[in-house]
């Protein structure tokens, strides 16, 4: 190189770097899911410097499934990423030699063409380096946009920035990270194993798991996030999708204060929050109350069948005035003293066989008994006496047929346990009471040879011979 090539170089870097000059240079720094960086106390800019790896990892995404996410700094989402708004932000990406794609990033917090994107292209076993100015202050989602965009989010690469106001944000007790994410697997949910991609359902949009933080289960018991009562939380909530919209709920709490989109419009007494796919929220609120507090996504199937659910822990002294618990728990009996079926009465097909009454009289189980002896026959300790392998049952079914017309009530011993409640009398017709007896005297490691209506008409005849023993 020629002495006049390196001074002309030399005037080019000190030209370049004339910008940050003045500015004191610090290294972001990042948190994983749940965890956010703390504050940002300065006030004045800075230059930040920010290193993030993009990793290709096999992990968790429920209980015997495993996935290969592709991930900003190991997990899903991606690290938190905390800045100030008016920052200069030195923007290092290095992607993994292991990794088998190429990876960039769209910082959706960029002012500039693909926000960061052509500019941060990086091959395997290669770094890319880049910069911008924070101008808008606001929460910003960031993901991968490498061809097949789709497929780079779909499997896990997605974050949050953070562009703190210049004025801060008010104080809060604690502050948590929770990104919505749906994945699409060869497998349907729960199919252990190792599971791949399916693009063809990313394409149709009908995802096997909806999930908070990467994975079902990851807000979830010893995982949960908390708090105490007299606490306000902010959570910083994101959607990476790649398909879905997120109508984020929090069971038995109201957002007090919600940054609308991430932005600086602020709503006030929310119940549900919509967070589109590549966009974010911000939501605020005081724990009055302790309990484990349940966050979905209200589209409800998705809480209770994909994975999006997860629990905020808060402990603290009640405040009855607030929210009582359960305050009593009484028979409730309307029109009279017997409970009327809801179920017309079975009068054109009798049942023949044994097996055919069995049949008949589950559904009157379920609909009439399961509710207190519970589904499965075993009833509820101190409350309610269980069925499946109860002496008292087994010993005279004329006896069960007198409690079911007549009701019962006082004190009764079951296995050797002792329950003092009441059972209300039942109108069920005498060849309903004898399916619904053949089924719970044939269920649960019971065995009988059944009862006819005949039997139980005989009983019925003599109403007052079960209602106490
Ligand atoms: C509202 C709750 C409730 C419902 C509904 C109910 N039971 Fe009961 N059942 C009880 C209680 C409480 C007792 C114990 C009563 C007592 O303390 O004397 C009992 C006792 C019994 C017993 C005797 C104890 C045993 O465990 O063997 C039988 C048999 C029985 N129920 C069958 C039925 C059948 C069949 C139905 C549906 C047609 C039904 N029960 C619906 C609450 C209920
Ligand atoms: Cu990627």
């Amino acid at each position: 190189m020629r002495i006049n090539q390196k001074i002309s170089l030399l005037l080019l870097s000190l030209a370049a770097s004339c910008a940050l000059a003045d500015l004191p240079t610090e290294q972001a720094v990042l948190t994983d899911a749940p965890n956010v960086p703390p504050a940002i106390t300065r006030d004045h800019a800075a230059k930040v410097v920010v290193n993030l790896e993009t990793k290709e990892v096999v992990k968790r995404l429920a209980d015997g499934v495993e996935y290969t996410f592709w991930t900003f700094g190991g997990s899903v989402p991606g690290k938190f990423i905390r800045i100030r708004e008016g920052d200069e932000v030195e923007f290092n990406l290095s992607n993994h030699p292991t990794s088998k794609m190429p990876h960039n990033i769209d910082l959706h917090a960029v002012t500039g063409a693909g926000g960061g994107a052509a500019s941060s292209f990086t091959a395997p076993g290669h770094s890319s380096k880049f910069s911008f100015t924070a101008l808008n202050p606001g929460l910003y989602v960031y993901h991968c946009a490498t061809a097949p965009v789709g497929m780079h989010i779909a499997n896990g690469m997605y974050g949050l920035i953070l562009v703190q106001p210049k004025n801060g944000l008010p104080k809060v007790d604690r502050e948590y990270y929770v990104m919505q994410g749906d994945f699409y697997t060869k497998g349907n949910y729960g199919e252990p194993g190792l599971q791949p991609f399916d693009m063809s359902k990313a394409v149709k949009e009908d995802a096997d798991y909806v999930v908070f933080n990467g994975a079902v289960g990851s807000l979830v018991g010893d995982n949960a996030i908390t708090a105490k009562t007299g606490e306000t939380i902010r959570l910083y909530v994101g959607n990476g999708g790649p398909n879905l919209v997120s109508s984020f709920h929090v069971i038995g709490e109201i957002f007090d204060k919600v940054y609308v989109s991430g932005g600086d419009l602020v709503n006030h007494n929310v119940q549900t929050e919509l967070i589109p796919a590549g966009g974010s929220s911000i939501v605020e609120f005081k724990l009055e109350v302790p309990g484990t507090f349940i966050m979905v996504d209200h589209s409800i199937f998705r809480a209770f069948n994909k994975g999006a659910l997860g629990m905020i822990k808060v402990s603290g002294p009640e405040n009855k005035t607030i929210y009582s618990g359960k305050q009593s728990d009484t028979v409730y009996l309307p029109e009279g003293n017997a409970i009327q079926s809801l179920e017309e009465p079975v009068k054109a097909v009798a049942a023949k066989s044994l097996q055919e009454r069995i049949q008949l009289g589950q559904r009157i189980y379920e609909q009439n008994c399961a509710a207190c002896h519970q589904p499965t026959g075993e009833g509820i300790p101190n409350a309610f006496p269980p069925l499946a392998k109860s002496d008292f049952l087994m010993k005279d079914k004329l006896r069960a047929a007198g409690i079911v017309i007549n009701g019962r009530q006082g004190t009764i011993v079951v296995n050797d346990k002792t329950f003092v409640g009441a059972m209300p009398a039942f109108q069920l017709t005498d060849e309903q009471i004898a399916n619904v007896l053949s089924y719970v005297t044939n269920s649960w490691g019971n065995k009988s040879d059944g009862l006819a209506p005949e039997d139980v008409a005989k009983v019925r005849a003599k109403p007052q011979n079960a209602a106490t023993e």
